[in-house]
Order: C-alpha cells, then sequence, then structure tokens
C-alpha cells in the first residue's frame, strides 16, 4: 500500500508525477468530505502550488499532519503558525524559479513601455499599411524600484544593470552589503522611480501595500510591474489611477482574483496582462516538482528535507 498525500489544490502535472511513484495522491476536496474520509487518520502529508489555500481546519482534518510541501516559492495560503502549531514542516521550492521570475519582470518592463502586444497587434491587424506606429517609452537608463530584495529581487537588479538602469528598493530591512540605493518605505521608493517592480511575498503584511498614495508618487511617467502576488496591489486603485493617467502602465502577471482579472484591466490599452507565467517553463516547473517531491521523499525517508520556509527553519 502507497502512503497516501492529500492535495490541497489542483497540483501541476509534474508533481502529480513525480508523487504518483510512491504514494497515492488524494483531493483535492472540500475540508467537509475530508472529515468524512476513511484514510483522513493515517495523513501525513499535504502537497500544494505556490497559489493553494492551507488553512488550520484543513491541517486539523488530519491529526497525524506533518509536512506542508508546497511546489512554489510563495506559501502565502498556508497557515504555517497553525502548522507549527501542530509540529508540522512546511516546505517551498526557492531559488529554482529565480532566473524564470526575474526574467519575466524584465520582460514585463521591456513589452510594456515599449508597447510590443501593442506593436504585435499593430502589424497583424495591418494598421503599418496606413502609417508608423505611435513612439513608446525608451526602458534602458530608467530608474527602477524594487519592492522586495530577496533572492528573485536581487536577480532583476542583476539583469537592470544590462539596461542601465540604476535600482533603489524597498524591503524590511536594508542590505548594505549590496550596491543598491535603500529606501525606507515604499511610497517613498514610488516617488524616486520610473518603474516599480513587485517581488515581495503575499500574505497580510504586504496586502494592498500599492494603494492610491503608492501610486500618484510613482506618478504620470511611472510604470507598475507585478510579478509577487495579487494581493500587493489595490486593483480597484490601480484601475482608478491607470484611467486617470496617474501612472503611464501596468505590466501584470499576477491577480488578486485569479483566473478572472478585473474587466476594467482587460480593457485597457496601456496594461500587458500575462497568466501568472513566473516560473512557467519546462526546465524550472520540473526543478520545483523535483524540489517539492524530494522534500516530500526525504520526509517519508525520516531525514531532514530540503528546503523548508524561513518560519520553520531551525
Ligand atoms: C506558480 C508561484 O504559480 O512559485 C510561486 O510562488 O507563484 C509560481 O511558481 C506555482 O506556485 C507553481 O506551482
Amino acid at each position: 500500500m502507497k502512503p497516501i498525500v492529500f492535495a490541497a489544490s489542483n497540483i501541476s502535472p509534474l508533481y502529480q508525477r513525480a508523487l504518483a511513484q510512491h504514494y497515492e495522491v488524494l483531493g483535492p476536496m472540500p475540508v467537509a468530505d475530508l472529515m468524512a474520509h476513511p484514510a483522513r487518520g493515517s495523513i501525513e502529508v499535504i502537497v500544494g502550488s505556490g497559489e493553494s489555500k492551507v488553512p488550520a481546519d484543513m491541517m486539523d482534518a488530519l491529526p497525524a499532519l506533518r509536512l506542508v510541501s508546497v511546489m512554489g516559492v510563495g506559501y502565502d495560503g498556508v497557515n504555517v503558525a497553525h502548522a507549527k502549531q501542530r509540529g508540522a514542516m512546511v516546505t517551498h521550492t526557492p531559488q529554482v524559479l529565480n532566473d524564470d521570475v526575474a526574467d519575466l519582470a524584465i520582460a514585463l518592463m521591456l513589452n510594456t513601455t515599449r508597447r510590443l502586444p501593442q506593436a504585435d497587434r499593430f502589424v497583424r491587424e495591418g494598421h503599418w499599411l496606413k502609417g508608423a506606429m505611435p513612439l513608446a517609452k525608451k526602458l534602458s537608463g530608467l530608474h527602477l524600484g524594487l519592492v522586495g530584495m530577496g533572492r528573485i529581487g536581487q536577480a532583476i537588479a542583476h539583469r537592470a544593470q544590462a539596461f542601465n538602469m540604476p535600482v533603489s528598493y524597498t524591503a524590511r530591512s536594508a542590505k548594505p552589503e549590496l550596491a543598491y540605493n535603500f529606501v525606507a518605505d515604499v511610497k517613498s521608493l514610488a516617488a524616486q522611480v520610473d518603474v516599480l517592480c513587485l517581488i515581495t511575498p503575499g500574505g497580510a503584511s504586504t496586502h494592498h501595500m500599492i494603494n492610491a498614495e503608492v501610486l500618484q508618487a510613482l506618478g504620470p511617467e511611472g510604470y507598475l510591474v507585478n510579478v509577487a502576488r495579487g494581493s500587493v496591489v489595490d486593483e480597484q486603485a490601480l484601475v482608478a489611477a491607470l484611467q486617470a493617467g496617474q501612472i503611464a502602465g501596468a505590466g501584470l502577471d499576477v491577480f488578486e482574483d485569479e483566473p478572472r482579472p478585473l474587466e476594467a484591466l482587460l480593457a485597457m490599452d496601456q496594461v500587458v496582462l500575462t497568466p501568472h507565467v513566473g516560473s512557467g517553463t519546462h526546465q524550472t516547473r520540473q526543478a520545483m516538482a523535483d524540489l517539492a517531491s524530494d522534500n516530500v521523499n526525504l520526509y517519508f525517508a525520516k531525514s531532514d528535507v530540503k528546503t523548508p520556509v524561513p518560519e520553520c527553519q531551525m
């Protein structure tokens, strides 16, 4: 009999395939159904993605729970405090996706300022026959402001050097070892930069961090790029700022209500939208699936997991 693991949500087929070798994957299902499941008393592991919700009641439905293994660097949907209270470990998949997410951030900066999706449509729809496309905005040399300076933020800053972009950042604390300019708060950062790029964790501490005030500070020549979590942005304020021309444009890979971005954003020409594909390459998602399943395998082998979340590190 293979041990049963519980899927908190639909998970990547790559994760499914890695797990299926050694485990039976149960779920996803509502907690009420899980409570009625005959095997729930023996389930020790919950698996999920970076968007999975793993609340206290789901954990409490599994009295033998010892591990939550997330295939994602973000785990803001996991009640980590409750997991720890239950004596369960939480793991995620940091590092392996740094390049992809940083590449996408730069791509969104380029696509948003140079209006490349609009240029593609301009050609396809025959507008070029009637004249040249309107001029866009030069990216190279713009002042980049990073909200978050963790591993992925540093990868974005490194790429920005190739575009001669001065880099400032805000984070929980300054990182003096880095050659970038630290700014104590996000509103002051927005006021100083041309492109504000979000790469901070989701969750309560960053919820709606980007609000009307911050967007006003970013200004009518400013661009917002979000490769973090949709929850970091007050989307109603963003729509209002875009409609009023208070900012020039936005490049968004994440949204408060995925997969249903606000209709108003879908209708805007000055917005570039991608469907949460920050880590969405074959190579990176395979590496994430491998790492997440390694954590499960190490748990069952009674060995130390590879990548506990910071809150669970000894
Ligand atoms: C994916 C992500 O959406 O890593 C994260 O936190 O948001 C993305 O990599 C997803 O988590 C992959 O399972």
